[in-house]
């Protein structure tokens, strides 16, 4: 199962759009609250360099790029997590997805309505944080009841447990999010087990006016009260939709024209491959150049298992060299008498920059 990023906010600040500037994908974007009521998914193209570098050494029929999903969530409002907006159901898609772009209003379009009638993209954080919050708590007191019902069978596991989820209450409740709560392993297990929303790895998306990239001086403040741990990305995401439209020299230029130079969404696409802790390893075959996106850490049958099913349960070995060596002496065979091919086995693990050939049967 691929591992999904999520697009939050609260309604009508741009999380369709972004979603169609990312994907092209035409999930309804309207100016009206709560437009989006299914979820949406849509499947975005990693800019890669080494991939690019190697479809020039290579020379392939076919290029391939590797895609994260973006699940584009329905906008969520003050008192979410007692089921206002439909809340809880939209905080339940939040649980599905391994990390979130948090996308706020920074844009001033008058007809655009806010549904809290003015442009304050600290206080929309605060209103959906505090609502991911909530639902922590609602979900941690929920396990520390159940642990405690535990307790009279397993008094000694549960008495520790308790204590745990004891301190992640506390934290939630003095209001800091779990992801910056340092987590054993057991409470990782429960904060993936239970979906906990404020765990997950976040990144800010602050929709901004073309003409002003500062968002009216609104980005600064959002890197003030988020600090350096929580990356901040301004971006005019309705002009990036427009642009997305065009073909790649005309978009250059526009780019060029409206100095949106180094605003582009690429840069939101690479941070959410960090944020997933993706690392991306290459396949050639049969003239087709493709990159991969797996979790760091993978096993080599896994990674097959990407790839086809077949060729996980089937998996005998996997012939493997680095992209940076390809690119330096450009030939297989060259690597091969350099001694930088190397084969690998069931145990081996994935590493970012392989380029590899698997053999099954
Ligand atoms: N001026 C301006 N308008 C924008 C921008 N981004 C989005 N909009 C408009 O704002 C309205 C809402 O955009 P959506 O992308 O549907 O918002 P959403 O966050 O998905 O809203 P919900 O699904 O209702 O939660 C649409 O009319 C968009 O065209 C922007 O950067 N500038
Ligand atoms: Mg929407």
């Amino acid at each position: 199962m691929s591992l999904k990023l999520g697009i939050i906010g609260m309604p009508n600040v741009g999380k369709s759009t972004l979603l169609n500037a990312l994907t092209h994908a035409n999930a309804e974007a309207s100016n009206y609250p709560f437009c989006t009521i299914e979820k949406n998914v849509g499947v975005v193209a990693v800019d890669d360099p080494n991939l690019a570098a190697l479809a020039e050494v290579l020379e392939p029929k076919e290029v391939i790029p590797a895609t994260i999903e973006f699940v584009d969530i329905a906008g969520l409002v003050r008192g979410a997590s007692k089921g206002e907006g439909l809340g809880n159901k939209f905080l339940g898609h939040i649980r599905d997805v391994d990390a979130v772009a948090h996308v706020v209003r920074c844009f001033s379009d008058e007809n655009v309505a806010h549904v809290d009638g003015r442009v304050d993209p600290v206080a929309d954080l605060e209103i959906v944080d505090t609502e991911l919050l909530l639902a922590d708590l609602e979900a941690l007191e929920k396990l520390r009841e159940k642990t405690n019902r535990l307790a009279k069978s397993e008094p000694k596991e549960a008495q520790g447990d308790s204590e745990r989820i004891g301190h992640l209450i506390e934290a939630v409740k003095r209001g800091v999010p779990l992801r910056l709560v340092s987590l054993g392993e057991e409470e990782q297990r429960w904060a993936h087990e239970f979906g906990l929303l404020s765990a997950k790895p976040l990144m800010i998306v602050a929709n901004v006016d073309e003409d002003d990239l500062t968002g009216g001086g609104w980005v600064e403040k959002l890197h003030q009260q988020l600090g350096e741990d929580i990356p901040v990305f301004a971006t005019p995401v309705k002009i990036e939709e427009e642009l997305g439209e065009l073909s790649p020299e005309e978009r250059e230029s526009f780019i060029r024209d409206l100095g949106l130079k180094g605003a582009g969404l690429h840069r939101v696409v690479q941070m959410g491959r960090k944020l997933l802790g993706l690392i991306a390893f290459y396949t050639i075959a049969h003239e087709k150049l493709q990159a991969w996106l797996i979790p760091g850490g993978t096993t080599a049958p896994k990674a097959a298992g990407k790839i086809h099913s077949d060729m996980e349960r089937g998996f005998i070995r996997m012939e493997t060299m680095s992209v940076s060596d390809l690119l330096e002496h450009r030939t297989r065979a060259a690597l091969q008498k350099l001694g930088l091919m190397r084969v690998e086995g069931h145990d081996y693990v994935v590493q970012e920059g392989d380029v590899c050939q698997i053999l099954f049967n």
